[in-house]
């Protein structure tokens, strides 16, 4: 969202490595083994919980990325991405250029549609992956797993015929909360959190189309991806793979158009 209306200049990114330790996400301060982890340039802060409790040192909550700073109150403005996004695509448009402030992907005659597609694609899909990787038990974990592939099923059905986008033939948010899941299934997904009904390059061709042409098509969305930090990402979490050892494969990370 940040590259597609035009925000770099106004909203700097501190990547923090994807290897979570036991006080979470790290700076390149105390965890430079990913080449792409930064420095936090504000604080120079060894973790992203300083930033937490920076803001709030009374803060008891998780510590989780993403985090909206405000460089002038100090202070933390958002952690949840769904609000970050919706706040990236209309705050500051009285700073952007027009070809930036008119894009809108959050349209007033669509935002039902959206509304309803974010739902279940939330709960089913993005929060669904996390389910079904960190599932307790055999049955909670089928559950997880079966209701997952319905709801990638169902946007298969969706986006099937060459549709080009979610909702309204037009890209909007909904496109944008689908492909960041879809975009880590075959990667990450599919081995580390048992997600292996199907990959989407095989068993969904119009998701993998459609993935594939917003990556390939789209610089906003090429350039936000990392292969590496997903795959050792996900990896990493030491509940669901404790020897930490990560897959080579899937080779290509994504197939070409
Ligand atoms: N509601 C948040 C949830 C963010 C979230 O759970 N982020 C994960 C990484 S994908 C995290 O930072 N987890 C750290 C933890 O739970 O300790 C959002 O979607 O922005």
């Amino acid at each position: 969202m940040r590259n597609l209306k035009g925000l770099q200049d106004f909203i700097p990114v501190t990547v923090a490595s994807s290897l979570k330790g036991p006080l979470g996400w790290a700076f390149a301060k105390v965890d430079s083994e990913l080449p792409g982890t930064e420095v936090d340039p504000l604080y120079d802060s060894e973790r992203v919980r300083d930033l937490y409790l920076r803001a709030d040192p009374n803060y008891t909550g998780r510590y989780t990325v993403p985090v909206l700073w405000d460089k002038k109150t100090q202070t933390i403005v958002n952690n949840e991405s769904s609000e970050i996004i919706r706040i990236f695509n209309t705050a500051f448009d009285d700073l952007l250029p027009e070809e930036y402030a008119k894009i809108d992907l959050y349209p007033k005659g669509l935002q039902t549609e959206i509304d309803q597609m974010n739902e279940w694609m939330y709960s089913d899909i993005n929060n669904g992956v996390y389910r079904t990787g960190f599932a307790g038990s055999q049955e909670t974990y089928e559950k997880a797993v079966k209701t997952l592939f319905d709801a990638l099923d169902r946007a298969e059905g969706i986006l099937q015929e060459e549709k080009e986008y979610l909702v309204g033939n037009r890209l909007t948010e909904a496109d944008i909360r689908l492909w960041v899941t879809v975009i880590r299934h075959d990667p990450a997904y599919h081995g580390n959190f048992k997600c292996n009904i199907k990959d989407i390059r095989s068993g969904y061709p119009a998701i993998n189309r459609w993935m594939k042409e917003l990556y390939w098509n789209n610089e906003a969305f090429r350039s936000s991806i990392d292969w590496h930090h997903i795959k050792a990402g996900y990896y990493s979490l030491i509940e669901v793979n404790p020897t930490r050892i990560y897959p080579l494969g899937p080779i290509p990370d994504i197939e070409p158009l």
